[in-house]
């Protein structure tokens, strides 16, 4: 059911590690949209699969896509369910930031606007800056606003691509 209890998601799936069934990072994605299904969140819109170096110390390059979805649930609510996927998929937190993972699934932006506590923020403080996140976002969400730039994502995009120093 839609009504007005429901919120839209931006939200950027990653993987540079292969899991044991699903196979490479690229599978791992695919695999991950239908866990998101299967959780019961009502899956909007998906990129394609973007392949990127990875930005930090890992060594392995990213699959990398982005996916809008609608749900009822509060951001701090979505990110448990994000975390028990994450970790369904045999991601492991040891603390390491940046480190290797078979699943990464973060909330980029979301309908209501900003939200921030100390355990989640949105939008995601980074994602400006991340062309791995803007390039599939801009595929299936171009016109989506950054409440707090007032850019779009495809604004965003072209800002970061013409990567002009002096900007
Ligand atoms: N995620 C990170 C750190 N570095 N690099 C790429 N290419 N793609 C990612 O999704 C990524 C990363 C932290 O979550
Ligand atoms: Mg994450
Ligand atoms: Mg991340």
């Amino acid at each position: 059911m839609r009504g007005y209890l429901t919120h839209r998601y931006l939200i950027a799936l990653g993987s540079n590690v292969r899991h044991p069934r699903f196979g490479p990072p690229r599978e791992v994605l695919a695999a991950a949209i239908e866990a998101l299904q299967d959780a019961g969140l009502d899956v909007e819109a998906v990129s394609r699969v973007i392949e990127t170096p990875p930005l930090g110390p890992s060594r392995r390059r990213y699959a990398n896509a982005a996916a809008v979805l609608e749900s009822s649930l509060d951001p701090p609510e979505l990110l448990d369910l994000l975390q028990d996927i994450e970790s369904a998929f045999g991601r492991i937190r040891r603390g390491a930031r940046w480190g290797a993972r078979v699943l990464d699934l973060d909330i980029v932006l979301w309908s209501g606007g900003a939200w921030a506590e100390p355990r989640l923020i949105v939008p995601h403080p980074q994602f400006r800056a991340r062309t791995f996140v803007l390039a599939p976002a801009t595929q299936i969400a171009s016109d989506w606003r950054d409440p707090i730039t007032g850019l779009t994502l495809a604004q965003l995009q072209a800002r970061l691509t013409r990567a002009d120093p002096l900007a």
